[in-house]
């Protein structure tokens, strides 16, 4: 089983029942007053805001809720597409800031142009067909 994630835990000194708070992991044991018989009582918190549901239908398809979600977000880094008023699109630039958004990093050449082989009229463009195909 792999360990907790650090937000899933909560850690208590035994002794003085103070709580030690993830803005407390740059002090040292010191600072934070502990002796050297200290007893650290670790606890699972409770229950996530966020709770896991199944992203496809019976069918291989996206649920509605799934579908609503992606939509967003695509709507969040799509442009207007210049060749069409009408509709939005993720050219090059906007599935860059996509992909850096998704993944924390910089350099994300990989990703783009992974994202971007779901382009199916090849023009360079994604839209919100292309993006929610390639979920
Ligand atoms: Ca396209």
């Amino acid at each position: 089983m792999p360990p907790p994630h650090p937000w899933t835990i909560k850690l208590t000194s035994f002794a003085s029942q103070v709580r030690i708070e993830d803005s407390d992991n740059g002090r040292t044991l010191g600072e934070l007053n502990f002796k050297a018989n200290e007893t650290l009582s670790i606890f699972k918190k409770g229950t996530q805001a966020v709770s896991a549901m199944p992203l496809l239908t019976k069918e291989n398809k996206l649920n509605d809720r799934a579908q609503f979600l992606f939509t967003q977000i695509f709507e969040r880094y799509a442009i207007e597409d210049p060749d069409d008023p009408t509709q939005k699109v993720l050219d090059y630039g906007a599935t860059t800031a996509y992909v850096q958004g998704a993944t924390g990093e910089k350099i994300v050449d990989k990703g783009v142009q992974h994202l971007m082989q779901f382009d199916s009229n090849s023009d360079g463009k994604l839209t919100l067909q292309d993006f929610l195909y390639f979920y």
